[in-house]
C-alpha cells in the first residue's frame, strides 16, 4: 500500500491480510474506468477505510446491478460509490434500491468531455439522491473523502485522521503562498 501523500502514517501498521467487512462499496460501470477510480480506492486505502470494488452495470448486468444494491445494508456496506461514463445510469439504480448514501462519480468522456455522465448522474428527480461530485480524478477522490467524512460520524479514530488530513493541506497551501511571493518577488528583481 502506497505512503498517502497528506495522511500522516497509520499507527497500526497492518502487516496481515485485511480481513474486515468492507463497509463501502465502490462500483464501476466498466474496467475502463478503473485509471480514473484507482485514485479514490487508493484514498480509501489511505484512509484505512476497508471497501470492495466491483464491475457492475445498470445497463448490460442489471439483474447484478439489482442484487448488489438491494442487499448491500443486509451485508454491512456504510456507503456505495458509483461511477459510470456516458449515459451514466448506475449510480441512480443503487440509489433507488438502498437507502444507504450513494456517491456518484461521473466518469470523463472522449465525446462530450464527461458532461454526459455528469449530467446523467447529477439530474435525479425528486426523491432519490445521488451525491454527486465533479467529473474524473477529482470527483475519484472527493467521493472517497465524503464516503469517509460519512463513516467519520460514528468513528472518532477515522474523524482525527480527516482533520489532520485537513491540516496537511492547509501547511501545504501555507507553502505554495511563500513560494508563489517567492517567484513574484525574483521576477521583479
Ligand atoms: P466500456 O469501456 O466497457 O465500453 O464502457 C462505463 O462506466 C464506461 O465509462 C464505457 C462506459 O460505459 C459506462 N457504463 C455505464 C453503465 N454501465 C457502463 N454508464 C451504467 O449502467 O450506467
Amino acid at each position: 500500500m502506497s505512503q498517502p501523500k497528506n495522511v500522516p502514517p497509520r499507527v497500526d501498521e497492518r502487516a496481515e491480510p485485511d480481513v474486515r467487512p468492507p463497509v463501502v462499496g465502490v462500483v464501476m460501470g466498466s474496467d475502463s474506468d478503473l485509471p480514473v477510480m484507482q485514485r479514490c480506492l487508493d484514498v480509501l486505502e489511505d484512509f484505512d477505510i476497508p471497501y470492495e470494488a466491483n464491475v457492475l452495470s445498470a445497463h448490460r448486468t442489471p439483474e447484478r446491478a439489482h442484487e448488489y444494491a438491494s442487499t448491500a445494508r443486509l451485508r454491512g456496506l456504510r456507503v456505495i460509490v458509483a461511477a459510470a461514463g456516458g449515459a451514466a445510469h448506475l449510480a441512480g439504480v443503487m440509489a433507488s434500491l438502498t437507502t444507504l448514501p450513494v456517491i456518484g462519480i461521473p466518469m470523463p468522456t472522449a465525446s462530450l468531455g464527461g458532461a454526459d455522465s455528469l449530467y446523467s448522474t447529477v439530474q435525479m428527480p425528486a426523491g432519490v439522491p445521488v451525491a454527486t461530485v465533479a467529473i474524473g480524478e477529482a470527483g475519484a477522490n472527493n467521493a472517497a473523502l465524503l464516503a469517509a467524512q460519512i463513516l467519520a460520524l460514528n468513528d472518532e479514530e477515522l474523524q482525527h485522521r480527516l482533520q489532520a488530513y485537513r491540516a496537511e493541506l492547509r501547511r501545504k497551501v501555507a507553502e505554495k503562498n511563500v513560494r508563489l511571493h517567492q517567484r513574484l518577488a525574483e521576477s521583479r528583481e
